[in-house]
């Protein structure tokens, strides 16, 4: 089973990801299991205090060192008392190596994962040096948490876990693996406001259907994300 130690000041927010589909289903059958730690809860003044004004001046506040550190090294302890030989701990940040699935595979391979969600405008610097292993980006915007990109990157390892998805295909065909963007997919009715099914896909012959959906897989991909075909890694 994947240990999996989430370093947050929300929460709530995971049910999101614990109660639905895939993920939701995934929990239940125990492929892995998920705890949430919040730093307010290792804030040792009466107030819970989390947070900061940052030394040097500047808009907002900054997540103080002590409850994290408490947070992270207690969610430490309980995934080694639990077996897990080591821990990586990853902080979500904009700062991060880009997400790729590549990524993800790798990242999937880990033993025990303790993720950190920032808030504000930040997290004391001291942290990420003295208890971050890796610093993750889902991509280039600004948001107002860490959350929801611990959720990506969750939601993308749960699914490749050996149980969670039905098929095994669905799970190595998609189109990031393979390198290019999905062909189109279609289900009744055969007609919708007067757009029809494409021919080749009713009659059954699977070898053309096949290569029909190749071509429209390249084509898109030639289209919308030439970079993907550039780049193209066979064994990715
Ligand atoms: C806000 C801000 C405002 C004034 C000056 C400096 C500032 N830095 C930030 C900021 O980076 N806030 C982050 C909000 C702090 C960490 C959690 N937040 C976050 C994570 N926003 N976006 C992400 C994120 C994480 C991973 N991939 C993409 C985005």
């Amino acid at each position: 089973m994947k240990r999996f130690d989430v370093i947050t000041l929300f929460p709530e927010m995971f049910s999101a990801l614990t109660q639905s589909g895939v993920t939701g289903r995934a929990e239940d059958r125990g492929i892995y299991d998920l705890v949430c730690w919040n730093p307010r809860e290792f804030a040792d003044d009466p107030r819970r205090t989390v947070d900061d004004r940052p030394y040097g001046g500047g808009a907002g506040m900054v997540l103080m060192p002590d409850p994290l550190v408490k947070a992270i090294d207690s969610a430490k302890k309980r995934q080694a008392g639990s077996g897990v030989r080591n821990s990586t701990t990853i902080y979500l940040s904009p700062q991060g190596r880009l997400l790729t699935q590549q990524l993800v595979e790798e990242i999937s391979t880990y033993d025990g994962l303790i993720l950190l969600s920032g808030r504000y405008e930040g997290v004391d610097e001291r942290v990420i040096e003295t208890r971050v292993n890796q610093e993750v980006s889902i991509g280039d915007y600004v948001l107002s948490g860490g959350e929801l990109p611990v959720m990506v990157l969750l939601d993308a390892i749960i699914r490749l876990l050996p149980g969670a998805v039905n098929h095994f295909d669905s799970v190595v065909d998609e189109s990031h693996s393979s390198g290019t963007l999905e062909y189109p997919q279609y289900t009744r009715p055969e007609i919708f406001e007067g757009h029809r099914v494409p021919e080749v896909l009713l009659g059954g012959h699977h070898a053309q259907i096949k290569q029909w959906r190749n071509k429209q897989a390249l084509e898109r991909t030639r289209l919308r994300r030439p970079d993907l075909l550039k780049t193209k890694n066979s064994d990715s």
